[in-house]
C-alpha cells in the first residue's frame, strides 16, 4: 500500500461540504455585441408571429434583411449562442451583420412560435384558400410593424428581402403585393411551380426523396421524428410498393396535405393555381430582385429561372436579375468552393454574397453605391469562371440571337449533328429493377443527396436499360448556353411509361487527378411523365406500340465542353428512388397504382428518318461577347 502523503499547509485537499457542485455556479457576463428581442408580431386577422429580431447594439437608422421561415425562427438566428452577432447567426448573414443591418427571423403562421393554422406553401387568397390571409399579407403586415418606429426605433424604415427555398418562397409572395418599404429582394432556388420541376413533381413524376420532408413539417407544429422508413437502402424501401401504399403505411393518411397532393397527380387547377410564376408575370412588381439558383439544384431547379423568364417577358428585366452558381441546393448559403469532385474558382458562394447580394442591398437599403449587376451573371461550369451576360440565353428556340441546334441520336451509339439513319434502339424497362439515380445502397440520408446531380453516371452507362449516344472526342471547344430540350420519339409496349434524359460531359480517359478520367459529369438532366405528352392537366394512355414524342426542356446550362472531351446522352425509363416508378400499364393515379399495374414493357427510342430523336443544344461560339 501507498501511505497518504500529508497535505501542505494551506492547500484544500478535500471536498467542501456539500460535494464539488456549488449551490449557484454563475458564468461570468460578456457583453454582447447585439440586442435579441423575441416579438409577437399580430396580422390583420389578430394571429401574432413569432418574430425574433437581432439589433447591432449602438444601431441607428438601420434597414431591416428579413427571412420568413418554416424552419424555427429562433434557431435560424442562434448558429451560436456567441456574444458576437456574427457568430451567433448563420454564415450567410456575415454580410449583413458586417453592414451594421438589423436581422429578423419569423415563423410563418402555425409553425414554431408562431399563432394560427400552417398550410404547405399556403396558396394566395383565393380559390386555394379561402381565408383573407396569406405570404402576401402576412409579410405585408410584418414590414409595416417592423418599420414603425414606435416598434423598432432603431431602423432606417427601408426592408430587404432573402431567403432559400421554402423561405425563398416567402420572398417571392411578398413581392405579389409589396409594401412600400419593402426595397430590394432575393429569392435563392426559391419554391415556384411543385409540379413542373421544383419540390414535388417533375413534368409529373413524384419526388419520392421529399416524401419524408411532409412527415416532419405538417406531423408537428414544430418538428418531430419522421416517419420509419424500414432498412437502410430506400430502394428496397420504396421498390415493392406504390407512394400512396407508402405513405398509408407511415401514417400519411392523418396528414390534409398528402391527401390534397396525392388527389392532384395531374397539372390541374391545384397547381396551376399556385404557379408563382404566372402569378408574378400579372402582377409583376418594381423592386430591385436577385433571382439566384444553383445551376445544380437537386430540389427547386426550376423556380428561379422561370420566374426571371417570366418576368423578362413581361419586360421587367430593369429591375430583375439572375445569378446562376455552381451550387447545389442552398449552397450558395454555405461554402462554394466544391461540388462533389468538381473544384470552383474561389468560394463562389461568398462572391455571390459579397459581390452581388451585399451591393445589391446597400445600394436599396442604405443609398450606397450602384451594384452595377448585370442582367445575367452564370457560372461558366466547363472553363471555371463567372459570365457576365447582358442578354440570356444565348440560344433558345425563339426570340434569341441564335438558334437551339439539334445533336441527333445515332446507330451504334453515335451522337452527331446530322440527321442519321432511320433506326431504333430497344430496351426492357423493368419496375422491378428501376435504374437507380445513385449507386445502391442509397439512402436518402446517407450524405450523398446535396452532390447527386454531378455524380458519375458511369454506374448506368452499360446497363442494358439505359441507352447511351456519344460523339467523337471533340477537337474543338464546344459552348452551350441556354436551356437543352429533349425531343425524344419513343414507342413502348406498355401504355404509360417516363423517359429521363441526361446530357453528360464526359471527361477524357486521362486527367490530372487519375480517378477522374473518363468521368461521366451530368450537366443538365430531367425527367417527364409519359402520360402528360399531349396535356399537363389532361393526362391520357400512350398507345402502345406506336410512335409518340415526348418533348421537354433540360434545365438551364453555361458549359464549355473542351478539346478531349465528349457529349454524351442517357436515355432510360426510371430515376429511382428519386422518382416514384411508372407502373407502364395506364392507372387513374400512380400514387394508388396495384401491384399488379406494374409491368416491364419494351421501349424503343426511334432514330433518323420521320422519328429523328434528339437533344437540342443551345450551341453558341466559345467566346461570347457579356457585359
Ligand atoms: N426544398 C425544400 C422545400 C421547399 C418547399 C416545399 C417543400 C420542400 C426546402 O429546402 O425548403
Amino acid at each position: 500500500t501507498v501511505a497518504a502523503q500529508a497535505p501542505q499547509t494551506g492547500t484544500k485537499t478535500q471536498p467542501p461540504a456539500g460535494g464539488d457542485i456549488p449551490a449557484n455556479f454563475r458564468l461570468p457576463t460578456v457583453a454582447r455585441d447585439y440586442i435579441k428581442q423575441e416579438v409577437m408580431i399580430p396580422m390583420r386577422d389578430g394571429v401574432k408571429l413569432h418574430t425574433v429580431i437581432v439589433i447591432p447594439k449602438d444601431a441607428t437608422n438601420a434597414p431591416i434583411v428579413l427571412t420568413r421561415t418554416p424552419y424555427n425562427a429562433s434557431a435560424r438566428a442562434n448558429r451560436s449562442d456567441s456574444a458576437s452577432m456574427l457568430n451567433a447567426l448563420p454564415l450567410a448573414d456575415e454580410i449583413f451583420v458586417k453592414g451594421g443591418y438589423i436581422r429578423v427571423y419569423q415563423d410563418v403562421r402555425g409553425k414554431y412560435g408562431s399563432e394560427g393554422d400552417y398550410v404547405v406553401t399556403r396558396p394566395v387568397i383565393g380559390p386555394l384558400n379561402p381565408t383573407k390571409v396569406d405570404h402576401v399579407t402576412d409579410a405585408y403586415d410584418t414590414i409595416d410593424w417592423l418599420v414603425n418606429k414606435a416598434n423598432l426605433p432603431q431602423s432606417n424604415g427601408r426592408v430587404g428581402m432573402i431567403g432559400s427555398s421554402y423561405e425563398g418562397f416567402t420572398v417571392v409572395m411578398a413581392l405579389l403585393a409589396p409594401h412600400p418599404a419593402l426595397k430590394v429582394a432575393a429569392p435563392e432556388s426559391p419554391m415556384i411551380d411543385g409540379w413542373m420541376g421544383d419540390d414535388w413533381f417533375h413534368y409529373g413524376a413524384f419526388r419520392l426523396a421529399n416524401i419524408a420532408w411532409l412527415g416532419g413539417q405538417t406531423g408537428y407544429k414544430s418538428g418531430g421524428p419522421l416517419p420509419p422508413t424500414g432498412g437502410y437502402d430506400d430502394y428496397d424501401n420504396f421498390r415493392d410498393k406504390s407512394a400512396g401504399d407508402w405513405a398509408k403505411k407511415s401514417g400519411y393518411d392523418q396528414l390534409p396535405y398528402w391527401t390534397r397532393m396525392s388527389q392532384h397527380p395531374a397539372y390541374d387547377a391545384f397547381w396551376q393555381g399556385q404557379a408563382l410564376d404566372i402569378l408574378l408575370a400579372a402582377n409583376p412588381s418594381n423592386v430591385p430582385t436577385l433571382w439566384e439558383q444553383g445551376l445544380w439544384d437537386q430540389e427547386d431547379m426550376y423556380g428561379a429561372i422561370t420566374a426571371w423568364e417570366a418576368l423578362k417577358a413581361k419586360g421587367k428585366l430593369g429591375n430583375n436579375f439572375l445569378v446562376m452558381g455552381p451550387w447545389r441546393h442552398s449552397q450558395v448559403n454555405r461554402e462554394g468552393r466544391s461540388l462533389g469532385p468538381f473544384q470552383w474558382n474561389g468560394d463562389t458562394a461568398a462572391q455571390f454574397r459579397e459581390q452581388m447580394v451585399r451591393p445589391l442591398f446597400d445600394q436599396y437599403l442604405k443609398d450606397g453605391a450602384p451594384a452595377n449587376l448585370p442582367t445575367a451573371a452564370i457560372y461558366n461550369t466547363g472553363e471555371n469562371h463567372w459570365d457576365r451576360f447582358a442578354t440570356w440565353p444565348l440560344a433558345c428556340e425563339q426570340g434569341c440571337a441564335a438558334p437551339l441546334t439539334p445533336m441527333y441520336l445515332q446507330a451504334d451509339g453515335g451522337l452527331a449533328l446530322a440527321k442519321g439513319a432511320a433506326g431504333g434502339d430497344a430496351y426492357v424497362s423493368e419496375p422491378a429493377k428501376p435504374v437507380p439515380h445513385l449507386p445502391r445502397p442509397v439512402n436518402f440520408n446517407d450524405g450523398r443527396w446535396g452532390d447527386w446531380l454531378v455524380s458519375d453516371q458511369r454506374p448506368a452507362d452499360g446497363r442494358t436499360d439505359v441507352m447511351t449516344y456519344m460523339t467523337p472526342v471533340l477537337t474543338q471547344p464546344l459552348r452551350v448556353s441556354g436551356a437543352p430540350i429533349a425531343d425524344l420519339y419513343a414507342k413502348t409496349t406498355g401504355t404509360d411509361g417516363d423517359f429521363v434524359v441526361k446530357i453528360i460531359d464526359v471527361l477524357p480517359p486521362n486527367v490530372a487527378d487519375p480517378k477522374m478520367g473518363g468521368y461521366q459529369l451530368p450537366i443538365s438532366l430531367d425527367i417527364f411523365r409519359g402520360r402528360y405528352r399531349d396535356s399537363f392537366a389532361k393526362p391520357s394512355a400512350i398507345p402502345a406500340g406506336k410512335v409518340q414524342r415526348y418533348r421537354f426542356r433540360l434545365p438551364t446550362v453555361n458549359h464549355v465542353f473542351q478539346p478531349g472531351h465528349r457529349v454524351m446522352v442517357q436515355v432510360q425509363s426510371s430515376l429511382f428512388p428519386l422518382y416514384d416508378r411508372n407502373p407502364q400499364t395506364y392507372v387513374k393515379n400512380i400514387f394508388f397504382a396495384q401491384p399488379g399495374d406494374y409491368k416491364k414493357a419494351t421501349v424503343t427510342i426511334e432514330r433518323g428518318g420521320a422519328s429523328p430523336s434528339a437533344v437540342l443544344l443551345p450551341i453558341v461560339p466559345v467566346t461570347q461577347p457579356s457585359n
